[in-house]
């Protein structure tokens, strides 16, 4: 197995967590290369739930694992989603988990705008529907030069500097939501607490990575989000505030285009959605209602309820091309079980005119109606199938369509939550 890199293709939320631990097992290292800890993903390893946002999902099985610099780190988060991890019986070492040193640091100062922004937004259409976790005003620092970076924490000096440098920006901004100024000191004072505690993970993660590759290891990049999440790629202004397509697995972590290697996208066999934003195929129905009660499709972290519609391969066929997909691993299909027929969207509709894309102007994307394909559905259970024969003959069809429609080949299928349910195709 060459490198792998394994992304969203929808809007996030597509069962990545499952599939990178399945991967990360035949994996020498795991790096996780954009977001912060807006992801969630969910691990269940021999009946044990283990839920992340910021540590690489190599860490379970002990895996030397990396945040690499694309990734926005809120050092509080990390120090306590380790001891919840270890609290769960797993060791995590600075062998096992290494922090690069440029990357971004979220500060308190970050949620605190960022929960104030979605709370201000009145004008229709202004909220995006956020995590509330920073992610966004912690990305503009950096874009805006001013971040606090890991590397910053090694020195007290450094840090004064640059949190000067922060209140010249911010504090104008938080006196226009109603916030105090930032305390200097506290923030000061915040940082130097946590340093020690975050310092026996750094490195210069991109040499590790590098000495790794040269001597042919094999890596995992594990992507958060999803392609119509990313903020050049997606439905934008809802998006998050990463670049979340494969090739920010090369930016984010620090080697070569080349060194991403296999580039395997995450699709649900139906779509969901977090937030606010334009979701053509969403559904209000019962059908709706099916997709998002047998399909659990709550948020790991924030316990957000997601949107469901049908599979929409207009927007799939879209991210196989801008993340150059090689193969897609479809989970997930069980949850279709039972429905009688099943839609695929096909093309849209947009002012009369007939699209086989999803232009960018949000105006378009907001107008844009599904065109439907229908197939018959299945009612027995798919749950668990271990092999490609053991599924029912129209869940094959519905498989080999979405593969037709979308342009790439069904590589992996998962069939439920457990690693074990996973059949490999090709
Ligand atoms: P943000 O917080 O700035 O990144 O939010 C901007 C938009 O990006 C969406 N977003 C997500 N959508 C689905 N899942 C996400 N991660 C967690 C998960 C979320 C959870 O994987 O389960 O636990 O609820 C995620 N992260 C960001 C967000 O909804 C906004 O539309
Ligand atoms: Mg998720």
């Amino acid at each position: 197995m060459a490198n792998v890199a394994v992304v969203g293709a929808q809007w996030g939320d597509e069962g990545k967590g499952k599939i990178v631990d399945w991967l990360s097992n035949r994996a020498d290292m795991v790096v996780r290369f954009q977001g912060g800890h807006n992801a969630g993903h969910t691990l269940v390893v021999d009946g044990k739930v283990y839920k992340l946002a910021l540590l690489p999902s190599g860490v379970v099985q002990g895996k030397p694992s990396i945040i690499g610099n694309g990734v926005v780190v809120d050092p509080w988060h990390l120090v306590g989603e380790i001891e919840k991890i270890e609290a769960q019986g797993i060791a995590i070492s600075p062998d096992v988990l290494m922090v690069s040193d440029n990357a971004c640091l979220i500060l308190p100062i970050h949620p605190a705008l960022d929960v104030a922004r979605e709370a201000a937004a009145s004008a229709p259409g202004s909220r995006i529907g956020t995590t509330g976790r920073g992610i966004g005003p912690a990305y503009e620092d950096k874009v805006g030069r001013r971040a606090i970076r890991v590397c910053d924490l090694a020195s007290e000096e450094d840090l004064k500097v640059k949190i000067d440098r922060l209140r010249a920006h911010h504090d104008p901004l938080r006196a226009g939501l109603g916030l105090e100024p930032i305390d200097p000191e506290a923030l000061l004072a915040q940082l130097m607490d946590i340093a020690p505690k975050i310092l026996p993970y750094v490195q210069p993660t991109w040499r590790v990575l590098d000495q790794a590759i040269r001597a042919g290891k094999r890596v995992l990049f594990e992507g958060a989000q999803g392609a119509f999440l990313d903020v050049d790629h997606g439905t934008y202004p809802y998006v998050t505030s990463s670049n979340t397509v494969a090739g920010q697995a090369a930016a984010g972590s620090g080697i070569g285009p080349r060194g991403v290697g296999y580039v395997l996208g995450i699709v649900k066999a139906y779509t969901t959605r977090v937030g606010e934003g334009p979701f053509a195929c969403e559904l209000f129905d019962e059908v709706g209602t099916h997709l998002s009660t047998v399909g659990r499709e709550v948020g790991v972290n924030t316990g957000r309820s997601r949107r469901c519609g049908w599979f929409d391969a207009v927007l799939v066929r879209q991210s196989v091309a801008i993340n150059g997909i090689d193969g897609i691993a479809l989970t997930k299909l069980d949850v279709l079980d039972g429905l009688k027929e099943l839609k695929i969207c096909v093309g849209y509709r947009i002012d009369g005119e007939t699209f086989d894309y999803l232009p960018s102007s949000l105006r378009a994307q907001a107008a844009a109606e599904p065109i439907y394909e229908t197939i018959e559905g299945w009612s027995e259970s798919t749950q668990g199938a271990r092999s490609f024969k053991d599924l029912p003959a129209n869940a094959v069809k519905y498989v080999r369509r979405v593969e037709e429609l979308i342009g790439a080949p069904v590589a992996l299928l998962s069939t439920s939550p457990e690693r074990d349910d996973t059949i490999l195709m090709r």
